[in-house]
C-alpha cells in the first residue's frame, strides 16, 4: 500500500515542521585533569616495574599506554583509569580466570553433558526470542550437535507464550523423551515450568543472567553471574556469555577446537547484540574473538556477512556486529520465528544458510518499514493533539506491532528527550507497552509508582514494559505525566552534552584513528569517546536526503568534514561553532576518510568564555599561553594554567578557563 505509506511520510514531514524543536542542550565540560602521568605514581619505585611488565605483556608494537595521544589519555583518566596499570589492563585485559573457580556448579554441568554427548542423548535447549536468547540457543545447539549429543531447540512464541519457559513446553519435551534440559537467557523465574520438569523426572541445567528470585526452581546445576565471587570479571556476562562458559568447558573436556571456535563466534554476536557491558571477560573475549569473525567457519554468519555487504577485507568490528548483523538477527525474533535464527546459526549447508540469511534480511527490511510507518503515525498523533510538549509521551494504536514499538519509542525519546511509552493492542481489552526514557528518569520506578493501575510491569531505569487495561489508560497517562513533570522540574529535564576531552581538528588523522582503535571495542559501559572542539568555522552546511546535516569545518587552517545523523531542522548555523563529536571512518568510492559524527553544535568561538562561581561572573580570554580573567568590577588577573605558584582559587579558575578556551584537553 504505497499510497498510504506516502501519506504517512507526508504527515511526518509536516509534523517535523510544526512540532517544537528539542530544547536547547546545556554543555557541561569536564573538570580539568591533574597532571599526567600522576606524579605520585611516576615517582614510585614500583611504577617503573609495572609499566615495563605491561609493555612486555603488550601484544603489538607500541603496545603500551605511552604511545596513546594525550587526548585519549585524558578520556581514560576521566573514566577512572587513573594509572598506567589500569590503562594497560584496558588495552590488554588479563586472561579470564579458571571458570570452575567462579561457577561452583560448572563441573557438575559439564560432567552431565559429557555423558549426554558420549551416548548421543537428546537434550533440550530452551532459549528466548531476543538476540541474546536466540544466539545462546544456537550456541549450545551447535556445540552439542558437533560433540555428539542430539540437541533440540525450544523457544516460546512472543505472541502466544510470552517470555520464558512454560509448563506446556516442558510437558511436550518430556513426552518426546527428553530427560535433560538446559535453559539459556531465562529459567531462574520459570518456577512453575521447572517444578513440572522435576515432577516428570527431567534434569535441568539453569543458565541465566536475570535477577535471582528468593526461591530458586529445582535444578541440577546453576550458572549465573550472581553466584560468582564479588568483583568477578564474569559478572557482566549476558545469557550468551553463560552459554559460552558452559560450551567452552564442555569443548575442552571433549578436546574439540571446532566446538570452541563456533561458541566464541556466537558469543561475540550475542554479547554485542544484547548490549552487555564490554568489561571484564566480555572485553577480553571480544578482543580475542572479533578479529576471527571475518573468517568464521559458521555458514550462517558467512551468509549474513555476505548479505550485509561486508567483505573479508573490511574486517568485522563491534560496529559491524551491532549495526549490520544484530538487526538482521533481532528482526526475526521481533516479526518471525526465532527457530529460523537457530537454524541459520547452526546449519553446515552453505546453500541453506544463504536462503535463511535472505529471509532474515527480508524480515529486517519489513521491520524497518514498520518502524518508519509507526514513527510517522506517532508524530502525526503528537501534532494533532498538540501533546509534543507533554512531559511524558504516551501513545496508543491498536494495530501497532508489539515486536517493534520499543525501537520507535527509543527514536521518539531521542527526538523529544522525554520518556516515551508506545502501546499496542493485546486483546481482551488490554494494551501492552514498551517504555524508553532519557538518562535520569527511572522507568522501573515510574511503573512501580503506577503499579495499582497496571496488570503487569517490569524493566530497569532506561527501559521497561507493562500491560494495562484500556479502561485505566487515561488515569495512567495523567499519573505518568505528573511523575515526569516532577522529574523535569527537579532536574531541569535537559540532557547535557558532556564531552570527555578537547580534540583540535588538526589532530584528527590516520595515526590518531589507529590509536583510538586500540580502545575498541566500544559499546555499553565503554562507549566511543565524545570529543569537543571550540571555535570551528563553518565553511559549508548542507542538508542531505534523510534529514542528515553535513558540515565542512575549519580550525587552525585544517579542514574536516562532519555529519549529523537525522539532525533536527533548525536555522542555519552561525559562522563560528563549537562541536561535540565522535570519530568515524567513512569509506566512499574506495577512499577512506576520518569524519566527525556530530552529537551537538552550539554557537561559539567568540574568544571569550564566562565562568560562574558563587554567583559571580568571570570573563576569561586567551593571551598567548596565558589566560586573562576579568571580574564584574573590571579588575583583571592573568596567569598560566597549571602554574603551581598561584593561589588555589585562581589556579582552579585558570585551569577551567584554559579548558573551556580549548587550550588544554
Ligand atoms: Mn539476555
Amino acid at each position: 500500500m504505497p499510497a498510504a505509506a506516502d501519506s504517512l511520510h507526508n504527515a511526518a514531514m509536516a509534523a517535523s515542521h510544526i512540532l517544537p524543536p528539542p530544547p536547547e542542550r546545556v554543555w557541561r565540560l569536564p573538570a580539568p585533569l591533574p597532571p599526567w602521568p600522576p606524579q605520585a605514581v611516576a615517582g614510585e619505585p614500583g611504577a617503573q616495574a609495572g609499566t615495563a611488565a605491561g609493555a612486555a605483556g603488550g601484544s603489538q608494537a607500541g603496545g603500551s599506554w605511552r604511545s596513546l595521544p594525550s587526548e585519549l589519555l585524558a578520556v581514560l583518566q576521566r573514566r577512572g583509569h587513573r594509572d598506567a596499570e589500569a590503562i594497560e589492563g584496558l588495552l590488554d585485559p588479563p586472561a579470564a580466570p579458571a571458570a570452575d573457580r567462579h561457577f561452583p556448579d560448572l563441573r557438575k554441568a559439564v560432567a552431565r553433558l559429557v555423558a549426554a554427548c558420549r551416548s548421543g542423548e537428546a537434550v533440550a535447549v530452551c532459549g528466548d526470542y531476543d538476540a541474546d536468547g536466540m544466539t545462546s540457543t544456537a550456541l549450545l545447539v551447535g556445540v552439542l550437535g558437533r560433540l555428539g549429543a542430539d540437541p533440540r531447540a525450544a523457544i516460546p512464541s512472543r505472541r502466544d507464550d510470552g517470555y520464558g519457559l512454560n509448563a506446556a513446553m516442558v510437558e511436550r519435551l518430556a513426552a518426546e523423551g527428553i530427560a535433560l534440559l538446559i535453559t539459556v537467557d531465562n529459567g531462574v523465574a520459570a518456577r512453575e515450568a521447572l517444578d513440572c520438569a522435576a515432577a516428570l523426572g527431567v534434569e535441568v541445567i539453569l543458565t541465566d543472567h536475570h535477577t535471582l528470585p528468593p526461591v530458586l526452581p529445582p535444578h541440577l546445576a546453576l550458572l549465573h553471574p550472581a553466584v560468582t565471587p564479588p568483583g568477578s570479571p564474569y559478572r557482566g556476562l549476558a545469557g550468551v556469555g553463560l552459554a559460552f562458559v558452559l560450551a567452552r568447558a564442555l569443548s575442552r573436556a571433549l578436546r574439540s577446537a571446532d566446538g570452541e571456535a563456533m561458541a566464541r563466534d556466537l558469543f561475540c554476536i550475542g554479547t554485542i547484540a544484547d548490549m552487555a557491558p564490554l568489561q571484564g571477560v566480555n572485553r577480553r573475549w571480544l578482543l580475542d574473538g572479533l578479529p576471527q569473525l571475518a573468517c568464521t567457519r559458521l555458514e550462517g554468519l558467512r551468509a549474513l556477512l555476505r548479505i550485509a555487504g561486508v567483505s573479508e577485507d573490511d574486517g568485522v568490528d563491534a560496529g559491524t556486529v551491532g549495526f549490520q548483523l544484530a538487526p538482521r538477527i533481532n528482526a526475526v525474533g521481533r516479526l518471525g520465528d526465532p527457530l529460523l535464527v537457530v537454524e541459520l546459526l547452526t546449519t553446515q549447508d552453505p546453500a541453506r544458510a544463504l536462503e535463511l540469511a535472505r529471509r532474515c534480511d527480508a524480515l529486517n527490511r519489513q521491520r524497518r518499514d514498520l518502524c518508519d510507518a509507526i514513527e510517522a503515525e506517532a508524530l502525526a498523533l503528537l501534532e494533532a493533539d498538540g501533546s509534543g510538549r507533554a512531559p511524558f509521551l504516551l501513545l496508543a494504536q491498536n494495530h501497532w506491532h508489539h515486536g517493534v514499538i520499543g525501537i520507535v519509542a527509543a527514536r521518539l525519546m531521542e527526538r523529544f528527550e522525554r520518556p516515551v511509552a508506545l502501546l499496542a493492542d493485546e486483546g481482551d481489552g488490554r494494551l501492552r507497552a514498551s517504555v524508553r526514557a532519557p538518562r535520569g528518569f527511572a522507568v522501573d520506578e515510574a511503573l512501580q509508582h503506577c503499579a495499582d493501575l497496571l496488570e503487569r510491569h517490569g524493566g530497569h531505569p532506561a527501559a521497561g514494559g507493562f500491560t494495562v487495561r484500556a479502561a485505566n489508560l487515561a488515569m495512567l497517562q495523567a499519573r505518568l505525566e505528573a511523575h515526569a513533570e516532577h522529574w523535569l522540574l527537579s532536574s531541569g529535564g535537559v540532557l547535557a552534552v558532556e564531552p570527555e576531552a578537547q580534540l583540535r581538528l588538526g589532530r584528527i588523522d590516520r595515526e590518531f584513528w589507529e590509536q583510538l582503535r586500540r580502545l575498541e571495542p566500544f559499546g555499553i559501559a565503554h562507549p566511543a569517546p565524545l570529543f569537543w572542539s571550540g571555535g570551528c568555522r563553518v565553511l559549508q552546511q548542507r542538508r542531505l536526503r534523510g534529514g542528515h546535516l553535513q558540515l565542512d569545518l575549519e580550525q587552525d587552517g585544517e579542514r574536516r568534514r562532519a555529519i549529523g545523523w537525522r539532525w533536527p531542522d533548525s536555522e542555519p548555523l552561525p559562522e563560528q561553532v563549537d562541536v561535540a563529536f565522535r570519530l568515524r571512518r567513512d569509506r566512499w568510492q574506495g577512499e577512506e576518510r576520518i569524519q566527525l559524527e556530530l552529537a551537538a553544535v552550539r554557537a561559539g568561538g567568540c574568544g571569550e568564555v564566562v565562568l560562574l562561581r558563587s554567583g559571580r561572573a568571570y570573563r576569561c580570554r586567551r593571551r598567548g599561553d596565558e589566560v586573562v580573567i576579568r571580574n564584574a568590577a573590571g579588575e583583571e588577573r592573568s596567569g598560566r594554567p597549571g602554574d603551581a605558584s598561584q593561589d588555589p582559587g585562581l589556579r582552579r579558575l585558570l585551569e577551567e578557563a584554559a579548558l573551556a578556551l580549548g587550550m588544554t584537553h
